[in-house]
């Protein structure tokens, strides 16, 4: 059943932190909105995440709207990372204090978005059951997620095991109950690390397949004590200030020293004195030069796996968890009794790098060492990233150019939020911005203020359609490719760089740069009258 069509100035997609502050600043433009979104209610990859023990690996002070000073002193956080359900409410909270949830349409996933010349506008297809819904706007943004669409891995016969399947990206609402239960994890990144110590208590028995070991630090997650909260609430502002002023978009506390300028005892007791903060964000800052200078690297990653072998009992377990790649270049994770989950006799490490997964089997599964019986399955296997979600709509631009077709050449986007060939088209956190690597709500944040300013400009000037120029775009996918190439993140191989996933193009996805130089960039291109757009009237 289709229905007529319905007009609006501009269609936001996504009902996360981005779509929520974009529809609020639409709101304030003045500009007609419907916002649009295939979950049952707010919260976006908070909405589907729900697994048993999932918390942010950003403080909770940081991860969080900065932009509402009203915000900021009405919502008190209860612990030093928070929970997906603390976030979750955080987000239906804030979406009413903005009174922006009436805009917003749920289970009502996009499936198409086209670019018609003629009339300068997109039309936006989206499914509600079986209704079809068309949607012409002005403008659209893409507030879909860098970490939204799971990676599904194709295992022979995993069709024909009779147990249950489980994925850590799409958890079932209701609790899952682990008594007496044989379980297998296969995934050792943060989504893996965060279960895996939760049903290992429950569990009769659990097998932990894993192919990567991912470097954790204990995360000392506690009770925000009310005094540090009301420290930060009288200080939020220069608290914020100083977060948006940094590379990672949080406060680190850093000695803001590269690894040569410390004395190797100096050197020592930074990294205890973040390791034991608890924060991958303060460990990953604890020299200047940790993800650029191979020795800083070194020295870090030494004093991880240092930590990680005292927190196994058994010398050969702890080899094979040992991770071996440039420390912060995948995933730093955090972890509450992780390694220690190992030292349980009920627990058992599958190394994929000694015995293949072969195939499932309707009890569970066979590796080329042995075969295992299984009663629950959990895929804790990550994400198509930064791409996944736009890449899975059919979005076609100018010309009839498919957005997934280029992307398939390579992630292009000019400034991590605009894509050539595409006119009146947002992108928030898109490839080639900085936030995988920093706190992205003060990043998406940056987007939303940005795509706010120059909305109103072409408001303004009577601008018909703005797309970012081929060369433009190349431009910055250079200077992003540069910056990362500056990093070892030229070695990495995880979800930055999109080799997570087979088929797709390895690419620099992230802006290195860190978010204040970002912030600075972007905002250059638009005090110049938005440089490399062409604007049409
Ligand atoms: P990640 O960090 O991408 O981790 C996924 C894990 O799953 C990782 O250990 C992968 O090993 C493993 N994996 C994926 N596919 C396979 C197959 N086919 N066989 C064996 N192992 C596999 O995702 P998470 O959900 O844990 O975390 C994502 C982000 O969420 C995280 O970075 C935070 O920002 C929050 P691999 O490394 O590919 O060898």
């Amino acid at each position: 059943m289709s229905q007529a069509t319905e007009q609006t100035d501009i269609v936001i997609v996504g009902a996360g932190f981005t779509g929520i502050y974009m529809a609020h600043k639409a709101q304030a433009l003045g500009l007609s909105l419907i916002a649009l979104e295939r979950g049952g209610g707010v919260g976006g990859t908070w909405y589907w995440n729900r697994y048993p023990g999932l918390r942010c690996d950003v403080e909770s002070v940081d991860y969080s709207y900065s932009f509402s000073p009203t915000l900021q002193q009405e919502w008190t956080w209860t612990e030093k990372f928070p929970s997906q359900p603390e976030i979750l409410r955080y987000l239906e909270w804030a979406a009413k204090k903005l009174d922006v949830t009436k805009y917003f349409r749920f289970n009502t996933e996009v499936t198409a978005a086209t670019w018609h010349e003629d009339i300068t506008r997109w039309r936006v297809t989206t499914n509600l059951g079986d209704t079809v819904q068309t949607i012409e706007a002005k403008y659209i943004v893409w507030g879909t997620g860098m970490l939204s669409i799971p990676k599904i891995p194709v295992i022979t016969g995993l069709e024909d095991f009779t147990g249950l399947v489980l994925n850590t990206a799409t958890w079932p609402q209701t609790p899952v109950d682990f008594t007496d239960k044989k379980v297998a994890v296969l995934g050792t990144g943060s989504s893996g690390i965060q279960v895996i110590p939760i049903v290992a208590q429950q569990a009769a028995h659990l097998f932990v397949l894993q192919r990567t070991p991912s470097f954790s630090l204990p995360a000392n997650n506690k009770a925000l004590a009310p005094e540090r909260m009301a420290w930060i609430k009288d200080n939020y502002d220069q608290y914020r200030a100083d977060a948006r002023h940094s590379r990672l978009g949080c406060v680190t506390e850093s000695v803001g020293k590269n690894f040569a300028e410390l004395t190797p005892v100096e050197a020592r007791a930074e990294l205890e004195r973040t390791y034991n903060y608890g924060s991958p964000m303060r460990f990953s800052s604890t020299f200047n030069d940790i993800v650029v200078d191979q020795k800083a690297n070194k020295a870090a990653a030494d004093f991880a796996r240092e930590k990680i072998r005292e927190r196994i009992a058994d010398p050969i377990l702890a080899k094979k968890l040992m991770p071996d790649h440039y420390i912060t270049t995948r995933r730093l994770c955090i972890d509450t009794n992780y390694y220690e989950t190992y030292n349980r006799p009920n627990v058992t490490l599958i190394d994929l790098r000694e015995e293949n997964l072969v195939r499932f089997t309707d009890s569970g599964f066979e590796t080329t060492k042995a075969p295992y019986d299984i009663d629950i399955f959990i895929l804790a296997t990550g994400f198509d990233a930064i791409t996944g979600a736009l890449n899975r709509i059919d979005i076609t631009g100018r010309n009839g150019q498919k957005l997934a077709a280029k992307w398939a050449v390579a992630p292009s986007c000019y400034l991590g939020i605009a894509v050539a060939g595409f006119p009146n088209m947002f992108v928030v956190a898109g490839p080639g911005s900085p936030g995988p690597l920093s706190n992205v709500v003060l990043s998406l944040e940056q987007h939303v203020e940005w795509i706010t300013a120059m909305l109103t400009f072409l408001e303004k000037e009577g601008i018909t359609t703005f797309d970012p120029t081929v060369e433009a775009e190349r431009a910055w996918d250079d200077h992003v490719a540069e910056l990362s190439n500056g990093t070892l993140m030229r070695f990495a191989d995880s979800w930055y760089t999109g080799t997570n996933v087979a088929g797709k193009p390895r690419g620099n996805v992230v802006y290195m740069g860190g978010l204040a130089p970002y912030e600075k960039e972007i905002i250059e291109v638009a005090t110049h009258g938005y440089l490399g757009f062409t604007l049409t009237k």
